[in-house]
């Protein structure tokens, strides 16, 4: 392979496994990066259907064991889109076999395994090799525009932190028992799997971590009816519910280590909403507001601007000089979804090809995990406050 080529491999080929190669495609086509990507191989237990996802999503050859993956000369990243149960054992594998890793969200199902992942990522950064948590959302311009103004002191001290996830694909009772609704898979529901997101995303904007918080949780429909066979579940499914082990929706609220005071709401049963990400920051000097529905935009409120001219002002983030932006079109030629995985992609190829840590660290998703796990707690204790532990530093290489 050619210089600073890096071998990639991938498990998964659902959803996060197309937006990742996509973005394993596309980044260095629109991004000058220090390292190349080769798709290497993709991996998946169904060789037919792996094979099929291999030819669509552009990958060179198929794995039907991830182990195979740790074992080949060719490869030197591993790019995990599996469902959170299998991240714990595939990071911590192929960070011994000296792989860099790229996780998907959350890091992991429990504290525990994160914990574990931690240590691992801690051992194999001695050796320069590297890891990366998959929030995605970080990477979107306009958030991360306002992490710089925030940065900045554009809204002065931080007082409120709002946000919510709103999603309604499990509305209907009749949508069937996948793996998302199963708590050995998924871990949580939307607390763990969109919850995460907006703890990460407003903690990244924000600049400060939760300290404390206090939730409660529900599963609105508690029986669904198992999937067919091929969701993955196990075999023989198909006639008959089970039950949902989940929770459907998650609020919360916590204070920041600075004082701020913060607002969450999590759910899959917001009808009507179908992937909405809203994030309001209120400072002593201003406020900014983001909807990924209106993802290109950010909203800005000049607290110290004269009354008369004063009130929001709606910031087409698409300026050159905007994060990313530089890499794509003309200013006002909007960009998605996918883009936020490019720039992830192109983030974790400069750290690699530099020889610099990715962000966020695994240490950063054992905390987002300890939130969540906090909020679970405190939804079975009858929403009672839960104190956080201080966030663990990312280690430098020695
Ligand atoms: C399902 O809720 C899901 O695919 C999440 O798992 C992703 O992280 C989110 O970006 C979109 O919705």
């Amino acid at each position: 392979m050619a210089e600073n080529t890096l071998g990639v491999g991938m498990i998964g080929y659902a959803f996060m496994g197309a937006a990742h190669s996509q973005a394993w495609r596309s980044a260095g086509h629109f991004f000058d990066l220090p390292a190349t990507a080769r798709m290497t191989a993709i991996c998946g237990r169904d060789r037919a259907a792996t094979e099929g996802a291999a030819a669509k999503l552009g990958w060179e050859s198929v794995e039907t064991d991830w182990r195979a993956l740790l074992e080949r000369d060719d490869i030197q990243i591993i790019d995990i889109c599996s469902p959170g149960d299998t991240h714990a054992e595939i990071a911590i594998a192929a960070l011994a076999a000296g792989k860099h890793v790229l996780c998907e969200k959350p890091l992991s199902n429990t504290v525990a395994e994160a914990e574990l992942m931690v240590a691992a990522a801690q051992q194999a950064r001695l050796h320069g090799v590297r890891s990366m948590v998959g929030f995605n959302y970080r990477r979107v311009p306009a958030i991360a525009l306002a992490r710089k103004l925030v940065s900045e002191g554009r809204l002065g001290e931080i007082r409120h932190v709002r946000a919510q996830y709103l999603q309604d694909w499990i509305i209907d009772p009749q949508f069937p028992l996948v793996w998302r609704l199963q708590a050995e898979r998924a871990g949580s529901g939307a607390l763990g799997d969109i919850g995460a997101h907006i703890v990460d995303a407003t903690q990244f904007i924000v600049g400060d971590q939760l300290a404390g918080v206090s939730g409660l949780t529900e599963t609105f429909v508690k029986e669904r009816p198992l999937p067919a066979a091929s969701s993955g579940l196990s075999a023989g499914t198909g006639g008959g519910t089970g039950a949902v082990t989940v929770d459907d929706a998650a609020l919360f609220i916590g204070r920041f280590g600075s004082g701020a005071l913060g607002s969450f709401e999590a759910t899959r049963f917001a009808g009507g909403r179908k992937n909405a990400i809203r994030i309001e920051v209120n400072g002593s000097l201003g406020s900014l507001a983001f909807d990924f529905e209106s993802m290109n935009e950010l909203h800005l409120y000049d607290g110290t601007a004269a009354a008369e001219t004063g009130g929001f002002t709606r910031i087409l983030v698409t300026e050159p000089e905007h994060p990313y932006l530089r890499a794509w079109w003309p200013a006002g030629h909007l960009i998605g979804y996918e883009h936020s995985f490019t720039h992830e992609i192109a983030d974790l190829l400069t750290d690699l090809g530099n020889g610099t840590d990715p962000t966020p660290s695994f240490e950063e998703g054992l905390q987002v995990q300890q939130v969540l796990a906090a909020v679970a707690d405190s939804a079975a204790a009858g929403s009672r406050w839960q104190s956080l532990p201080a966030p663990v530093a990312a280690t430098s290489a020695a």
